[in-house]
């Protein structure tokens, strides 16, 4: 499971509010792309921004922040707070931000989010914020008529491909997650769900783990020092899938794809490139064959399923940045859609033999 160190940004600083009060603020750093720095630095993968000046206004109004955060660290970063428009969206995601996460307009504009996913997909998220069952909008301080679960349900309905369930009860109280709600979501809905809210210490993470979440947003807990997050990222990456492979580790980048080399397991030979996203891999870990994600299509396909040539997977590997997977696989035929056995049957012309000696070693 993937574990989000928080960073809420107000007036430029690093706060954290108590249940989303803004009354109620503890102001943890005047300087938040230190603080983005540090959660790297002890091992984050992701980053997760709140303007909350911009949830409770309706518009960005920390960008000055997230940009800075965007140019310092190299993982990605998830922001939310503010965007109520098409033109938020892009404007952040041209800026570098890798995930745009959706509030308010998922109660009050739901074809905007729709539209949205049509258009960005895996960069769009929601997230439902709920308080007794109910789900919040406009900077939590307005309770809408309907509950987490429905508008789950509607969201998956537009084409949201990612969820955050928040507890507003839990938020920056350092008691414990709601487990019952994020059960119940995760069985009703087949997306990736993220947990947030109350999350205060290792075993709460294992926990929301076991229940099936993709991953946890951490707070407060990582501010006042009750979660350590470095041994709590080495905690969660032990965790291992039935075959071995740590899916934990797995870089997908913000399309959700990661490229996946296809080689030849007795003879080394390289057959093909393509894209898996974590379906595609899970289905390839399920069955045994490769399964793949098209880009074009934008589908799983099972590699094999129309020609009869499928590759069955031996090993999987992956290379030492976690962002590129090597299938160790046996052909039944050529791998290759003109018939080839192998898609690298061309050779690039350019290259001088001229400079190929003279770069001899
Ligand atoms: O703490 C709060 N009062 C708060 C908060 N953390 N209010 C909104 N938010 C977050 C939501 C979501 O990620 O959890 O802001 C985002 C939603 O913003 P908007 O502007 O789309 O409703």
């Amino acid at each position: 499971m993937e574990i989000i160190p928080a960073i809420d940004l107000r007036n430029g600083r690093c706060v954290r509010l108590y249940q989303g009060d803004y009354g109620k603020e503890t102001v943890f750093s005047d300087d938040p792309v230190s603080m983005a720095l540090r959660w790297q630095s002890e091992g984050a993968k992701r980053l997760h921004l709140i303007d909350l000046d911009g949830a409770a206004k309706g518009e960005p109004c920390n960008l000055d922040s997230i940009k800075k955060i965007i140019a310092a660290v190299k993982i990605p970063v998830q922001v939310g707070g503010g965007i109520r428009s098409l033109k938020t969206v892009e404007q952040l995601l041209s800026i570098g931000v890798g995930r745009t996460i959706l509030g308010t307009v998922a109660v009050e504009k739901p074809e905007l989010v729709k539209k949205a996913c049509k258009k960005y997909g895996e960069q769009i998220i929601v997230s439902i914020d709920a308080k007794d069952r109910w789900v919040a909008t406009r900077g939590w301080l307005e309770k809408s008529k309907v509950t987490a679960s429905e508008l789950a349900t509607r969201m998956i309905d537009l084409g949201v491909r990612r969820l955050i369930y928040t507890d507003i009860s839990r938020d920056g109280t350092l008691t414990s997650p709601n487990f019952e709600a994020v059960a119940e979501l995760v069985s009703q809905i087949n997306v990736p769900i993220i947990a947030a809210g109350g999350i205060s210490s290792i075993e709460h993470l294992a926990k929301l783990s076991k229940l099936g979440a993709e991953g946890a947003i951490v707070g407060k807990a990582i501010y006042t020092g009750d979660i350590n997050l470095k041994e709590a990222l080495k905690a969660m990456s032990r965790k291992k899938t039935p075959k071995g492979l740590k899916l934990e580790i797995v870089k997908f980048d913000d399309k959700g794809l990661i490229p996946a080399i296809a080689q030849d397991a007795k003879t080394g030979e390289v057959l093909m490139v393509a894209y898996v996203n974590r379906e595609a891999l899970e289905k390839t870990l399920a069955t045994g064959q490769a399964w793949f994600y098209s880009r074009s299509r934008k589908e799983l396909w099972n590699k094999g399923a129309t020609s009869g040539n499928y590759l069955y997977v031996k090993k999987i590997l992956i290379d030492c940045d976690e962002d590129t997977l090597l299938l160790k696989v046996d052909p039944a035929g050529p791998a290759c859609h003109t018939g080839n056995r192998s898609c690298f049957f061309r050779e690039l012309g350019g290259l001088s033999i001229k400079g190929k000696d003279t770069l001899q070693r």
